[in-house]
C-alpha cells in the first residue's frame, strides 16, 4: 500500500475540553444517527485528514498465564481458554517481526505482555526490544500491566512514545469484569505513565454486557483525565470459549458507530482506533466506524492471540473507501497539517483529499 501523511492539529471549532458531564455526552451519543455522524466526521475533518488511516501492528512478546482474571481475556491463568502459555521472547524475534510489520505499511508497533505487571528481571528485556523498534524508524507502544515509578522512567529513558493500559469499562462495572485489581489502580498507571512524559493510549470495550450509562461514562473518564489519551483503543468484545464472557450477546452495529462518533466528538485530536472484533464486522460497519471519526486500526492477521482480518482483506476495503494508510508524522518529503490548515484557511477543513480547492495533490 503507499503510505501518505497527515497530522493532527488544533481547530478553535472543537476546544479540546476537561469537563464533559454524562449529560452532555449521552445528549450527543442519542442524537439521530445521521446528526452523530454529521457531527463526528466534521469534527475529524477539522483535525485529520478523513482518507488517512493509522496503522498499528500488535505482538504478543509474552502470552497467557497471566494472574489477572479478566473476563474477556484468552490470556488469564483464571479461565480455560486452553491457550499456551510462553515465556518472555526473545529479542532477534520480535525485531524480525517488526520489520515485516513495517514492510508491510505498520508505523507504530504494539508489545503486549500478560502480565500483572512487569518483573524487575524482565525489564533489560523489554528496554531492548523499545530500543530496537524505535531503530527501525517505528512508534513503540507497550502494554505490560501496572507500572510501577521505577518501570515508567525506564520505558521513558529508553524511548517508549506510548504506553497502553485501558480503562475498559466504566467504574461502575469494572468490578463486574476484573476483581483481581480496582479502576484505581487503573488511574493510578495511566497518571504514572503520563506524569513520565511517555504518550497514553486508553480506551476500553463495548460488548462486555454493559449498558449504554457505562460506555458513556467510560468516554467521560477518558475525555476529563487532566490530557486526553493521544490513542483511544475502541474494541468489539471477541467472545473467547471459556472465559466467563464467552456466551456475552453481540453488540448491534449502530450502537458500536455511537460509541467510535462520541469517541471522535469528545477527543477531537486524539487517535480513536477501531480495535478488537474487526473479524466480525461487516465492510459497512467499518466504514460507518471510519465516517464516524476511527483513524486507526491494527493490521496483520493477529491481535494479541486473537483473528484481524488480514492485509489482503484490509487493502480490499481500504480500496473500495478509498482510505490511504497514514504515515508518520514528520517523515522526510510528508506536508504538515499545518501547511494544508494554512492552505485551505478559506473552507475550513484540513487540506482533505475531497476538498474542492485542494492544490497539495495529496
Ligand atoms: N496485560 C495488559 C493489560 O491488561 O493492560 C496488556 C494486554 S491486554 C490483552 C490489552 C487490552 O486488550 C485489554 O485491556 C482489553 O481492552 C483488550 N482485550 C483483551 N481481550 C479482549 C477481547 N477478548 N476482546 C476485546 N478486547 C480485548
Ligand atoms: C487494545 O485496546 N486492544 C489490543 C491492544 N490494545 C493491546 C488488544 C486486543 C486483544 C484482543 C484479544 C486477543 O488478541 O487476545
Ligand atoms: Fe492479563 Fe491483560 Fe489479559 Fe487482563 S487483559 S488477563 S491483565 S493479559
Amino acid at each position: 500500500m503507499n503510505v501518505h501523511v497527515v497530522q493532527m492539529t488544533t481547530n478553535a471549532a472543537d476546544p479540546v475540553r476537561h469537563d464533559w458531564t454524562r449529560a452532555e455526552a449521552q445528549a450527543i451519543h442519542d442524537l439521530p444517527f445521521n446528526d452523530l455522524l454529521f457531527r463526528a466526521a466534521s469534527v475529524q475533518r477539522r483535525h485529520f485528514d478523513p482518507n488517512k488511516v493509522q496503522m498499528a501492528r500488535l505482538l504478543s512478546i509474552k502470552t497467557g498465564g497471566c494472574a489477572e482474571d479478566c473476563g474477556y481475556c484468552s490470556q488469564s491463568a483464571h479461565h480455560a481458554s486452553g491457550l499456551k502459555a510462553s515465556k518472555l521472547m526473545e529479542l532477534e524475534r520480535v525485531l524480525t517481526e517488526a520489520r515485516k510489520a513495517k514492510a508491510q505499511g505498520a508505523t507504530r508497533y504494539c508489545m503486549g505482555a500478560a502480565w500483572r505487571s512487569p518483573k524487575a528481571r524482565d525489564m533489560d528485556t523489554v528496554v531492548a526490544m523499545v530500543e530496537g523498534v524505535k531503530a527501525l524508524g517505528m512508534e513503540t507502544c507497550m502494554t505490560l500491566g501496572m507500572l510501577s515509578d521505577g518501570d515508567v522512567v525506564k520505558l521513558k529513558d529508553a524511548g517508549l512514545d506510548y504506553y497502553n493500559h485501558n480503562i475498559d469499562t466504566s467504574e461502575r462495572y469494572y468490578s463486574e469484569i476484573i476483581k483481581t485489581r480496582s479502576f484505581a489502580d487503573r488511574l493510578d498507571t495511566l497518571a504514572r505513565v503520563r506524569e513520565a512524559g511517555i504518550k497514553v493510549c486508553s480506551g476500553g470495550i463495548v460488548g462486555l454486557g454493559e449498558t449504554i450509562e457505562d460506555r458513556i461514562d467510560m468516554l467521560v473518564t477518558l475525555a476529563n483525565l487532566d490530557e486526553h489519551p493521544e490513542s483511544v483503543p475502541i474494541n468489539m468484545l471477541i467472545p473467547i470459549p471459556g472465559t466467563p464472557l464467552e456466551n456475552r450477546k453481540k453488540v448491534d452495529p449502530i450502537e458500536f458507530v455511537r460509541v467510535i462518533a462520541l469517541a471522535r466528538v469528545m477527543m477531537p485530536t486524539s487517535f480513536v482506533r477501531l480495535s478488537a472484533g474487526r473479524t466480525e464486522m461487516s465492510e459497512e460497519t467499518q466504514a460507518l466506524c471510519f465516517f464516524a471519526g476511527a483513524n486507526s486500526i491494527f493490521c496483520g492477521d493477529t491481535l494479541l492471540t486473537a483473528d484481524n482480518p488480514g492485509e489482503d482483506k484490509d487493502k480490499v476495503l481500504f480500496g473500495k473507501l478509498g482510505i490511504e494508510p497514514m504515515a508518520l508524522e514528520g517523515a522526510a518529503g510528508n506536508e504538515t497539517a499545518m501547511d494544508a490548515e494554512t492552505e485551505h484557511a478559506g473552507c475550513g477543513c484540513a487540506g482533505t483529499t475531497s476538498c474542492q480547492t485542494a492544490t497539495s495533490g495529496r
